[in-house]
């Protein structure tokens, strides 16, 4: 699904702002039908559950209600016309005036709604958006809905992250030419120095394809015709981590001898490949360092912010970072435009986070029931699993920044079932994007002796937590654990490895001389310890601590105030953890520590 964009024969209107808001308890039935009576107004984007100070919103369950008026611009009269939701967490209802237009689930996903045959140029109408933050086994990421004493309802979750709800993605209207664009799909390469673009463009209507290419000076580099083609790209500029470069591929579509449709795409000439025990791109070896992040920022919750967009990849540079996993779930698509512009490498990540029922059974991991279920995981999940894979593939395949897909989020891979779960979403996203590596971020629980689904993977993704969950305060014994299990890994898998999570757990301003866990002291021993082993091993490629930054957690004893494993703070102040990362990792340039990158 192509991105809405301003084109020469595109338009598109922002309809972000501040917008009516109930939750469905304090509303009458089929609300939409008349102006809303509330007093309260939302922003949007934002997560409501922070926005207003009344802890029957924060955490409610069921249905909330937005809404506006919108124009449709005079000049749309022979348009299609769209509303497009960046993003709707977890699940909408859309309604124009008194009628049900469009409905969707996924919360990190985008999705239109065809209003052509709904609204007129230039009238107005009323728009009424619900949306629901419910997760239960049909959503991905899956939850559970309880009934308390008092009879009220709550939801319970298998993350630890605060599930934010509501429009916390740009909504927009735009307008597309009756015979259009509807997708295109960019596969790169380079032999020497010649570039090559494989494009496929699907349309609608009628119309001749044409493409051109151009350079990052507007001189235009190749071009092309019809629906499929190569173009060669002499004397190519590739697509970098840390130097980015992009062509822009014009596509048009040409009716009795006009353009009929524009659509732009921003090409970076890249490849990636899993060879062995290394992961290259464009042929060199690659060695990660970053992070796994969050959509998570003070009132906004998930709500996409551009500030924390440019200070987050600003933040990122200064520690030397070249990366990023997408942890939990996909982010909004100014975040991956931004990374492809600027040059960091991003593992794209679906919200498949809590396939775990042992991470109720505390540290013994023991599932109360089995996790590939019906009571659980079972085939609705699946099914909802791989729609979510195929939204997530379509939305983001052209990203050159994206280097691999993470399909999901420490599963309970070690039970009875994994495999039967997870062959057909592998083959699916393979047919879907068959040049990306794969993997998933595994669960403690899961060890190289009895995980059951390594082998359909590319890449070992571990999240490990030696010295926090295991071994607080001890990091002599958490180093020769941590040097056993990665030591299985290779000698099980011979695949290139990669830490997606390690960290702990930081109070910014206490302070010890003893290995004391909370210590800003203590994390970064924490991280250089965990460094010393990485560097021992040829077989890995790559370090994300967990977290990039502090971020808000659901409701509970487990944690004071949020998840404090970043290394920055909430509002992005450096603990002294980011200093020792930034004096690891500058100047590396993708190369392994200690490495001369050979
Ligand atoms: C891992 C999860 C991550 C948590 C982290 C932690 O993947 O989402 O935030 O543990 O406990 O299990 O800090």
């Amino acid at each position: 699904m192509l991105k809405p964009r301003s084109t020469p024969t595109r338009e598109l209107v922002n309809l972000d702002g501040v917008w009516r808001f109930a939750i469905d308890s304090r509303v009458g039935d089929r609300p939409w039908t008349a102006l809303l009576d509330t007093p309260l107004e939302a922003a949007v984007p934002a997560s409501y559950n922070d926005l207003f100070v009344d802890a029957e919103i924060r955490d409610h369950v069921g249905w909330v209600y937005y809404q506006r008026s919108v124009r449709v611009p005079r000049g749309w009269a022979n348009e299609r016309i769209l509303l497009r939701f960046d993003a709707a967490t977890h699940a909408a209802k859309v309604y124009v005036n008194d009628d049900l237009v469009g409905e969707h689930i996924g919360g990190y996903t985008p999705f239109d709604i065809d209003l052509t045959d709904t609204i007129s140029a230039g009238e107005e109408f009323r728009l009424t958006v619900a949306v629901s933050g419910d997760l239960t086994n049909e959503t991905i990421p899956p939850g559970k809905i309880e009934v308390g004493m008092d009879g009220r309802k709550k939801q319970v979750y298998f993350h630890d992250f605060y599930n934010y709800a509501g429009l916390a993605r740009s909504v927009w209207l735009h307008s597309e030419p009756l015979s259009r664009v509807t997708d295109v799909t960019v596969v790169t390469g380079f032999e020497g120095a010649t570039g090559s673009v494989d494009y496929r463009v699907e349309t609608d209507g009628t119309g001749e394809v044409a493409v051109r290419l151009s350079d990052a000076a507007g001189v235009v580099v190749a071009q092309g015709s019809g629906p499929r083609g190569t173009l060669e790209v002499a004397d190519v500029t590739l697509w970098k981590p840390g130097a980015a470069y992009l062509y822009e591929l014009t596509v048009e579509l040409h009716d009795a001898g006009s353009v009929v449709d524009s659509y732009p795409v921003a090409v970076g000439v890249r490849t990636v490949e899993v060879r062995g025990h290394e992961f290259l791109i464009n042929g060199q070896p690659f060695y990660f360092t970053g992070f796994g992040k969050h959509e998570d920022t003070a009132v906004r919750g998930k709500g996409h912010d551009n500030a924390f967009l440019v200070h987050d990849f600003q933040l990122l540079e200064w520690a030397g970072a070249n990366s990023f996993r997408t942890s939990h779930y996909p982010y909004a698509e100014e975040v991956l435009d931004f990374a492809d512009r600027h040059g960091i490498v991003v593992i794209d990540e679906t919200a498949a986070v809590g396939l775990n029922m042992g991470v109720v059974g505390g540290m013994s991991g023991t599932p109360p029931f089995p996790t590939f279920s019906e009571q659980y995981a079972g085939a609705a999940t699946q099914a909802a699993h791989a729609q979510h894979i195929r939204e997530l593939i379509t939305r983001d395949k052209n990203h050159p920044s994206v280097v691999m897909w993470c399909i999901a989020n420490e599963p309970a891979s070690n039970e009875e079932g994994a495999l039967e779960y997870f062959t057909p979403l592998v083959e699916l996203a393979r047919e879907l994007d068959p040049t990306r590596p794969l993997t998933y971020a595994l669960v403690m629980f899961a060890t190289f002796q009895n995980d059951k689904i390594v082998d359909l993977f590319d890449v070992v993704s571990m999240n490990r937590y030696y010295g926090w969950y295991i071994t607080p305060g001890d990091l002599t014994t958490a180093e020769q654990y941590l040097q056993g299990d990665i030591q299985g890994w290779v000698d099980r898998t011979g695949k290139p490895i990669i830490m997606s999570e390690y960290g702990a757990d930081t109070q910014p301003g206490v302070h010890s001389v003893w290995d004391q866990p909370w210590t800003e002291e203590y994390q970064a021993s924490f991280l250089e310890m965990y460094h010393r082993v990485f560097d021992r091993f040829p077989q890995f490629v790559g370090e994300q601590v967990w977290n990039f930054a502090d971020f808000a957690t659901s409701n509970g004893i487990h944690r004071v105030e949020g998840n404090k494993k970043g290394v920055f703070t909430r509002d992005r102040k450096p603990k002294a953890a980011a200093w020792a990362l930034r004096k690891r990792w500058r100047g590396l340039e993708g190369r392994k520590p200690g490495s001369d990158g050979e």
